[in-house]
């Protein structure tokens, strides 16, 4: 997907000697903090766990995020056996990576019933706060869906006109310095109940998982516990349930 393009400019300014200039804020896109991978899992038996991950997209401004939101569906219409995974440019999407071999995940597990009031929710909750990294933006701009919001710069403080921005304003960058240890998120869609999880680099790195479990766990008013699990317990487990080193 292309990124940071510009195109054509909503509204023109007049200058002074007659001649008309466009605005650079109403056609360059603004960039995220980082660039940003898109993946899609669907269980494939006949297939080896990892030919079933295939890469839709990357982008690295709010603009193509979403565009690129808007148009896939959500976690709620995907077959069982489906996952998305939104991870870090250069991180792929499973245990054996090097910035995910030593980490772990918070694990949100959902009941049958949260399928149709929670999942699609929650997924957007999870994805947002990674992406809202945002550089100095000050213009009203508009969505691809026709929508429109206000972005603000300075204290942090930014509205938007839909609620979903406002939300995704709201909680954009608040893990702080612990973002650096956010490598993705993963919504697993399954028969026997949906899962959402954060994957983090460390499982060693306690403060920073605490803090990202804790505002998480705000973030999504959620009436639940949450545990966090290594990736090394979850992929050496031999029963159903792998134990939590931490929960929140
Ligand atoms: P899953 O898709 O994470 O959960 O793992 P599911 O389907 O709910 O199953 P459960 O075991 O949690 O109840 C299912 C299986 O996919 C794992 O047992 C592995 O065989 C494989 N798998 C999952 N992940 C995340 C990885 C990975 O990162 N690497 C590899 N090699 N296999 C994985």
């Amino acid at each position: 997907m292309a990124t940071s393009e510009p195109k054509a400019a909503e509204t023109e300014e007049p200058q002074t000697d007659g001649q008309v200039v466009a605005n650079p804020e109403q056609y360059i896109k603004h960039p995220l903090q980082n660039r940003w991978a898109l993946w899609y899992f669907k269980t494939d038996k006949s297939k080896s766990w990892t030919d079933n991950l295939r890469l839709i997209s990357k982008f690295d401004t709010v603009e193509d995020f979403w565009a690129l939101y808007n148009h896939i569906q959500q976690p709620s219409k995907l077959g069982y056996g489906c996952d998305y995974c939104l991870f870090k440019d250069g991180i792929k999407p499973m245990w054996e990576d090097d910035r995910n071999k030593l980490g772990g995940r918070w694990l949100i597990t959902l009941n049958k019933q949260q399928r149709h009031n929670d999942l699609d929710r929650y997924w957007m909750e999870t994805v947002m706060p990674p992406f809202l990294h945002l550089h100095k933006m000050t213009q009203q701009r508009k969505l691809p869906d026709g929508s429109s919001y206000v972005l603000k710069t300075g204290n942090g403080v930014k509205t938007g006109s839909r609620c979903v921005l406002q939300l995704l304003c709201l909680v954009g960058e608040s893990f702080d310095e612990a973002s650096e240890d956010v490598c993705g998120a993963v919504v697993n869609v399954r028969h026997k109940g949906d899962k959402i999880a954060i994957w983090t680099s460390n499982c060693q790195n306690r403060d920073a998982i605490m803090t990202i479990g804790q505002l998480y766990k705000d973030r999504l008013n959620l009436p639940m516990k949450a545990g966090y699990q290594s990736h090394d317990d979850t992929s050496s487990k031999s029963g159903s349930t792998t134990k939590n080193m931490y929960s929140v």
